[in-house]
């Protein structure tokens, strides 16, 4: 296909970019970390969004390499930022299904944040509900291993795969994002309101923070906060921003 030829050369001609979204803690109001999200500028296409090529890459193993510049961009942009004196907050990388699962991962981890020079504590690693149902045993181990590295673990659009809640208990994890889906129709019903909430206290009992996704109101505010949610992310606080914009979003808080 079209995506899939271009995607070959993408990397080598640099059209790969990352966009930041930050998160913000509800109860100080201040920045608590920023998701790298990627985008890609291509020369014919124009920006072509993530959900329109992330898919040909996994399937054409792409999303490996592509994965390993991401992780590593994240990491250097994290301690520019540092170095630049503004505020320390940890930066969250999505990884792929594909790429946790090849042999090299935890060592990559580990070559970006030496590469970078980033301290471990400030990468954090999303993996979604889906791939850490496959193959638990693996993954599990997998993350022990970063975790004893150092850096931080979130269950990335929670509530959208199946978990199993024997499972969920093994994972060493520090974040628990609720997945957008339930923010939007959290306010519509009692289901929804209550879903929410026992995710909520699901996930601290299991020791994580939690972040909700897809925050665009602030009734939807109101309702995470009265219910002891810790972060929030969404449209609400800022799109997805330059790498330049983000960093003026951290030094509005220093
Ligand atoms: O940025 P946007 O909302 O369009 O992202 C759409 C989807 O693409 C999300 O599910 C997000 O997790 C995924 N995505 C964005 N950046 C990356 C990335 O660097 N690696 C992987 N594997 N997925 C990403
Ligand atoms: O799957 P993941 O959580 O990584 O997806 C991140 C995606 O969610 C990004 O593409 C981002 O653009 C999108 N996103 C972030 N905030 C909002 C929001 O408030 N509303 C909607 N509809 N999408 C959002
Ligand atoms: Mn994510
Ligand atoms: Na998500």
């Amino acid at each position: 296909t079209l995506i899939e030829g271009h995607l070959r050369n993408a990397l080598v001609r640099h059209e790969f970019v990352l966009h930041f979204q930050p998160r913000i803690d509800c109860a100080t109001g201040r920045v608590a970390g920023l998701e790298a999200l990627l985008r890609w500028q291509q020369p014919e296409l124009g920006l072509v969004q993530p959900d329109r090529f992330i898919g040909v890459a996994e399937e054409t193993g792409r999303i490996v390499e592509i994965g390993e510049w991401v992780l590593y961009e994240a990491c250097r942009q994290a301690k520019a930022w540092q170095d630049a004196g503004l505020p320390r907050v940890p930066v969250a990388v999505n990884v792929s299904a594909r790429q946790f699962r090849q042999a090299g991962f935890v060592q990559e981890v580990r070559g970006a944040l030496e590469a970078s020079g980033l301290e471990a504590g400030y990468l954090e690693l999303e993996l979604t509900e889906s791939l850490m149902m496959q193959n638990v045993e693996g993954v599990i181990a997998a993350m022990l291993h970063l975790k004893a590295g150092g850096v931080r673990l979130s269950i990335d659009d929670f509530g959208t795969g199946y978990s199993s809640l024997s499972y969920l208990r093994r994972f060493p994890l520090d974040y628990l994002k609720i997945d957008r889906s339930f923010v939007r129709d959290m306010l519509h019903d009692a289901p929804g309101s209550a879903i929410v909430r026992s995710m909520i206290t699901l996930g601290h009992s299991l020791g994580c923070r939690i972040i909700a996704e897809g925050v665009e109101t602030n009734d939807q505010l109101g309702y995470l906060t009265q219910e002891g949610c810790d972060e929030i992310q969404g449209f609400l606080c800022s799109r997805p921003v330059t790498g330049e914009a983000a960093g003026e979003l951290l030094y509005a808080d220093r």
